[in-house]
């Protein structure tokens, strides 16, 4: 099998750490697939990527065919066939949400721009770092000549929160649930929603409405301690662990690609995909859904039933991915 390039931005970052060794053990793209990996970072960062990939070639991965490292985003994303842009701008102390977006629109633009110069013709990209969606659409706007639909931004992470969050509570293996969605954008005005998944084939409402001494009460849960919980787990895990999410983010970033690029056998999940007006989301504004892949990549599920709670939810979380497109436009930047 011809092998896949793959370039992860910010690599030598927390999540790039516990990224690139999975990718190499061939967890991403299945064990048949071999694997060219591309580091890039930032000059500073150069020296600590340079360090994993010796780790890298410490482990004599047998599908890992070459390991590059450069703070040169063209010759990073030459001939990728998969660009994963995790590498980003945080926020800092006394930084003001526009000065964020135009922080990351120049990391992101010229990563599109150079995507669109070096990548191989059937790249596809997952943004992770953050504002995630808001990155996803400069770098897709920038990369001219790429189709839109080849650029996402990773829900995936609150979709695997949600899930988990849902089993635990039932007392069911992770396995057993199905259909759970992330709508909007991958902040705290994220809608994690139930309202369609089923637990061992059965409505997951209904099982909850018989822990929980009926609707009122699965109600009451979904909406005090269910929602919150999820789209705030990313403070609870920099408040326990003193660092932000890292090897579960990687673990939801591989989970992305190989659902986008092998199919997800007709099971849904959530990715931030570009809105072609589905649930009354302006197109081009990158949002999550519930999506299918048949390894071709993503397509949003439609004709879901949203009711008048996720309806207002989902407003709101697209009102604020509309002011986030606004801001960057304002700076000139679309
Ligand atoms: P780290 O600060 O550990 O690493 C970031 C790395 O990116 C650094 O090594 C830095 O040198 C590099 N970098 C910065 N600018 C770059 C550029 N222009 N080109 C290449 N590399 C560059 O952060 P980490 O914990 O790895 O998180 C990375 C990003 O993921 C952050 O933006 C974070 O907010 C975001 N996350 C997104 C999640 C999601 O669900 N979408 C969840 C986890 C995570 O919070």
């Amino acid at each position: 099998m011809d092998a896949t390039t793959v370039t992860v931005t910010g690599a030598a970052g927390q999540i790039g750490y516990a990224l690139l060794f999975r990718i190499a053990a061939g967890e991403m793209l299945g064990p048949d697939r071999p694997v060219n990996l591309r580091l890039l970072e930032i000059p500073d960062g150069v020296r600590a990527a340079e360090g994993t990939a010796l780790e890298l070639q410490d482990c004599a991965f047998p599908l890992l065919r070459s390991v590059e490292v450069t703070d040169d985003a063209r010759t990073g994303f030459a001939g990728a066939n998969i660009a994963m842009l995790v590498g980003a701008r945080p926020r800092t102390a006394g930084m003001e949400r526009g000065d964020l977006l135009a922080a990351n629109a120049g990391i992101f633009g010229p990563q599109g721009a150079a995507i669109a110069a070096s990548a191989a013709s059937d790249v596809r990209a997952l943004v992770v770092g953050n504002p995630a969606n808001t990155n996803a659409l400069i770098a897709a706007s920038a990369a001219e000549g790429v189709p839109a639909e080849r650029f996402s931004a990773m829900t995936r992470l609150d979709h695997e929160r949600a899930v988990a969050q849902l089993a635990a509570r039932l007392e069911v293996g992770v396995t057993d649930i199905e259909g759970v969605v992330i709508w909007g954008n991958h902040s705290a005005t994220q809608f994690p929603d139930i309202a369609s998944a089923t637990v061992a084939g059965r409505p997951a409402i209904d099982a909850l409405a018989d822990r929980l001494g009926g609707t009122d009460g699965a109600r009451a849960w979904l909406d005090d301690e269910f929602v919150p919980r999820v789209a705030k787990r990313g403070a609870e895990i920099i408040s326990v662990r003193g660092a932000s999410s890292a090897a579960s983010a990687a673990n939801a970033a591989l989970r992305h690609v190989r659902d986008d690029v092998l199919g997800t056998d007709g099971r849904r999940t959530s990715a931030a995909v570009v809105s072609r007006g589905e649930y009354g989301v302006p197109e081009g504004l990158v949002c999550s859904f519930p999506v299918t892949s048949d390894g071709s990549g993503y397509r949003v599920v439609t004709g879901l039933e949203l009711g008048e709670r996720g309806r207002t939810r989902l407003d709101a979380s697209v009102a604020e991915l509309i002011d986030e497109r606004d801001a960057v436009r304002a700076l000139g930047i679309l």
